[in-house]
């Protein structure tokens, strides 16, 4: 993909920086299966604290960290709830199936959010016909919701629900971080209402590998278990926990930077005629383009922006996703714009 200059596919195609790779080379590493790594302990205690949770552990990805915790809360033969469209349904490769022998019951939301009503009637009763509820997940942000923020207020109201069933809850964060800069609430106010939360570090935040999961340490201890038969234990890993810490450190506040080019790319696109942008969409670093063109297929949109050097992802045959990130300035919004418009133009 050598000829992508704007590369808007993902935050995930983010490359470290020059002082993140040299926090990383001066890093002091340590056999992580011991527990005996400093950076990956740092590293662990600083997200555990982040959260407000007694304990946590670097992953490989953010996929490892969500199949874990499903793993961890659920028995085989359990429902678990979740988003019609959330990562753990769409982008795991079927992994709560193939890994916790587990049913998604999933629940279609409007921006990534559950009708409360409808997880109610998800739940399952105590029936011999009924595979028990163990489990119901939040993704915030959502991905292909468009980047879109999970209120507070809707995730204490389901948490209040999931508490009276005794029905443990999971955070996909992967994004957390953007819907923290974007409301200015703190990640603990997010992560109290979920017995698991997995953050990932190769998203916005700029790392090139890792995510952590926090929880109570109980549940760390058999995350670690779970972690190691997937085969997700790692060693001298402290040379990737310290980019992990770097971004921590350095590129959590400058996700607003990114939110506002998510903004400008909308407010260009939205005039353009053949593309329609739905503004309520656009909460932090995502543009959801919907193709409205009489003949011009996603896929040849796609197609003759990768000719013209912008990379953008196909969502389905109706929608095209564009991700903004510490790799992309707010000129290259501007050209991505024009990109667009010429291109259109000639059909
Ligand atoms: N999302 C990727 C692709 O898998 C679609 C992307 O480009 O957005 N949770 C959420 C909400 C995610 O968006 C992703 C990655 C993950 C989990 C998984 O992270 P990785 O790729 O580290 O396994």
């Amino acid at each position: 993909m050598s000829q992508i200059r704007i590369d808007l596919r993902s935050d995930t195609v983010t490359k470290p920086s020059p002082d993140m790779r040299e926090a990383m080379a001066r890093a002091e590493v340590g056999d992580d299966v011991y527990g005996e790594d400093p950076t990956v302990n740092l590293l662990q205690e600083r997200v555990a604290e982040l959260h407000g949770k007694e304990a946590a552990l670097f992953v490989p990805s953010g996929t490892m960290s969500n199949q874990i915790a499903i793993k961890c809360h659920t028995q085989p033969g359990d429902e678990i709830i979740c988003e019609y469209e959330s990562h753990i349904y769409t982008y795991e490769a079927s992994g709560a199936a193939f890994n916790s022998l587990v049913m998604p019951r999933p629940v279609k939301g409007h921006y990534g959010v559950m009708a409360l009503t409808d997880v109610i009637k998800a739940i399952r009763p105590d029936n011999i016909h009924a595979g028990p509820t163990r489990l119901i997940e939040v993704e915030n942000t959502h991905n292909r919701a468009g980047g879109t923020i999970y209120p507070l207020e809707e995730i204490q109201r389901l948490a209040e629900v999931a508490d009276e069933r005794h029905i443990p809850m999971h955070l996909d964060g992967a994004r957390i971080m953007n819907a923290v800069v974007s409301t200015g609430t703190a990640p603990v106010e997010w992560a109290k209402y979920f017995d698991s939360v997995s953050l990932c570090l190769s998203k916005g935040l700029g790392a090139p590998v890792g995510s952590v999961l926090s929880g109570s340490s109980s549940f760390i201890k058999k995350a670690l278990r779970i972690r190691k038969i997937l085969g997700g234990a790692m060693r001298q890993v402290g040379i990737l926990a310290a980019a992990g810490l770097y971004a921590i450190d350095h590129n959590i506040q400058r996700l607003a930077d990114d939110h506002a080019n998510a903004r400008l790319l909308a407010e260009g696109l939205s005039k353009i005629d053949g593309l329609y942008i739905d503004p309520q969409q656009v909460q932090t670093n995502m543009v959801m383009i919907y193709n409205r063109h009489p003949h011009l297929s996603t896929g040849e949109m796609v197609q003759k922006l990768l000719a013209a050097g912008i990379g953008l992802n196909a969502v389905d045959n109706e929608r095209m996703r564009a991700v903004t990130h510490l790799d992309v300035n707010r000129d290259q919004m501007v050209e991505t714009v024009e990109v667009f418009k010429k291109i259109l133009e000639a059909y």
